[in-house]
């Protein structure tokens, strides 16, 4: 996993060309810095619990404690963990680039700690919490033994600031999102499978407009037969090699 795989000149040079880049990326960015992806099996005390099981709005209601706690604990497993050799290679991209947008899934917040400007969160954020009554941000709260903690305007639970399946993406971060896939001369997919609507969607809509559109990682995923470019290799590995052989960085 930690071999580069060989890079077209063909997308050397349609970079080299690109004004207009976006990237998508998911779970697998972040798994070099220590946080695992979403689907992989989770370990020690969490284990016996699917993800896709907790995080949902009927899951919170079912058990909001457990739920809550869940998060606590991946909170704490980010804020140990550090941005990795991908995140920077994206800085380095946006920074030699005209127009560059990076959509996240994630909800680590390791691209913009990483030093990236442009990010869309498409999923939220889970160092961020909102009162589950009233649809508002909640920066602090008063402690005490509640988990979750209650809100400090209505009394209501907290809850992360993430989005759930079955519940509805930013509106706003989703139509940029969208616009900057339709215009995009090169699209990156990296580190996602590729199974959650609608962030899966993006890469075919900038398919659909033309787009050169790059998949990276080491294993295949429902989009990979139809991308133009497939990068089977770790994220980590693949982006600084790529920055290194298009603008030269790190020579
Ligand atoms: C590496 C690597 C390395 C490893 N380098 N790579 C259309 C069709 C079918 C279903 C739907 C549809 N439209 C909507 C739906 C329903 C649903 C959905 O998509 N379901 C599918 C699962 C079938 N979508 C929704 O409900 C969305 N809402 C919505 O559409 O609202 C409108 C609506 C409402 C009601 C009905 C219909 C429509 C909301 C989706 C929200 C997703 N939220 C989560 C949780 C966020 C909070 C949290 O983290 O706890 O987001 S789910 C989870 O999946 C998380 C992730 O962001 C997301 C994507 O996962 P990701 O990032 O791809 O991770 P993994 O683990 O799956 O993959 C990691 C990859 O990395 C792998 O491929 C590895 O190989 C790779 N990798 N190491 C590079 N070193
Ligand atoms: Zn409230």
């Amino acid at each position: 996993m930690n071999e580069v795989p060989p890079i077209p000149s063909e997308l050397i040079t349609r970079l080299r060309a690109a004004r207009r880049v976006a990237v998508l990326t998911g779970a697998g960015i972040s798994a070099e810095s220590g946080v695992p992806t979403f689907r992989e099996a989770q370990t020690g005390l969490w284990a016996r619990y699917n993800p896709e099981e907790l995080a949902t709005p009927e899951a919170f209601r079912r058990n909001p404690r457990l739920v809550w706690e869940w998060y606590a604990w991946r909170q704490e497993r980010v804020r140990q963990a550090e941005p990795n050799p991908g995140h920077y290679a994206l800085v380095e991209m946006e920074r030699h680039l005209a127009e560059f947008i990076l959509i996240t899934q994630n909800v680590d917040g390791l691209h913009r700690r990483a030093g990236s400007h442009q990010v869309l969160e498409l999923h939220g954020n889970l160092f961020r919490a909102k009162c589950c009554d009233e649809d508002r941000l909640v920066e602090g709260w008063p402690e005490s033994s509640d988990i979750p903690p209650r809100c400090p305007h209505c009394g209501g639970l907290l809850r992360p600031d993430v989005v759930w399946f079955g519940e509805m993406l930013p509106a706003g971060a989703l139509r940029s999102a969208e616009q900057a896939a339709a215009s995009a001369e090169v699209f990156f997919s990296i580190g996602t499978s590729s199974l959650v609507y609608p962030a899966a969607d993006l890469p075919l809509i900038a398919l659909r407009a033309g787009a050169t559109v790059v998949e990276i990682n080491p294993q295949p995923t429902p989009l990979s037969p139809q991308v133009t470019f497939s990068l089977n290799g770790a994220a980590g590995v693949v982006l600084p090699a790529l920055a290194s052989q298009i603008w030269e960085i790190g020579k």
